[in-house]
């Protein structure tokens, strides 16, 4: 992330509801697989995905709302349909860097789970679908799975300090993952644990 201008003055931006994508951003990241490719438990799939080509998972739109005195943040994530092997497409999932910050997720669009864990063990799978809002306590991991045939967008609201700290998802995942098992959507124990 680039460092964010600083206005103190109200800013608003347009979302449209039917592709998730608000205008103007400031910050456009593709995720594709090689960037996430340790999370998906099926590694000998993602090898062979990766020796064909390297497919956009998701996207995010960033717009950092920087004042002098504050550091709220604004993400709108766009994940694609689809698995790597029997597992859906995902977000690579983070703790924040510092203890004290929580963030808001907003299903606005298709359905899945928001799975949130603690450093202690605690799990959580929240279903979604559009309308769904939950708030993630400081110190709880949360990635977001799309098991639907369409792609998934969430908004998120946070502060920039918040940090993001990948470690401990890429190299433990989380306590479950979601596959698919006779066209439906389970959870089932991380086999990589
Ligand atoms: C949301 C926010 C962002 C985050 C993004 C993708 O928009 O939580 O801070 O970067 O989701 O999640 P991840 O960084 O785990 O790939
Ligand atoms: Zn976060």
């Amino acid at each position: 992330m680039q460092a964010a201008p600083v206005s103190d003055l109200p800013i608003s931006v347009q979302f449209d509801f039917a592709t998730g994508i608000f205008e103007p951003w400031l910050e456009l990241q593709d995720r594709r697989l090689s960037n996430l490719k340790e999370m998906f438990y099926d590694q000998e799939r993602v090898r062979n995905i990766l020796s064909e080509g390297d497919p956009v998972i998701y996207e995010i739109r960033y717009h950092p709302f920087q004042t002098s005195t504050s550091d709220m943040s604004l993400g709108v994530t766009r994940i694609y349909p689809g698995k790597i092997g029997d597992e859906y497409h995902m977000t690579k999932g983070h703790f924040h860097e510092r203890l004290d910050q929580p963030e808001i997720y907003f299903c606005i669009h298709g359905e899945g789970y928001l799975l949130m864990e603690t450093r202690e063990g605690d799990f959580r799978a929240a279903p979604w679908k559009p309308g769904t809002i939950t708030h993630i306590p400081p110190m709880w991991a949360h990635r977001v799975v799309n098991t639907g045939k369409d792609t998934l967008f969430f908004v998120a609201s946070y502060h920039l300090a918040a940090g993001h700290d990948y470690d401990a998802v890429t190299r433990r995942g989380f306590a479950q993952v979601v596959v698919e098992r006779e066209g439906k959507a389970v959870l089932m124990p991380n086999p990589r644990r």
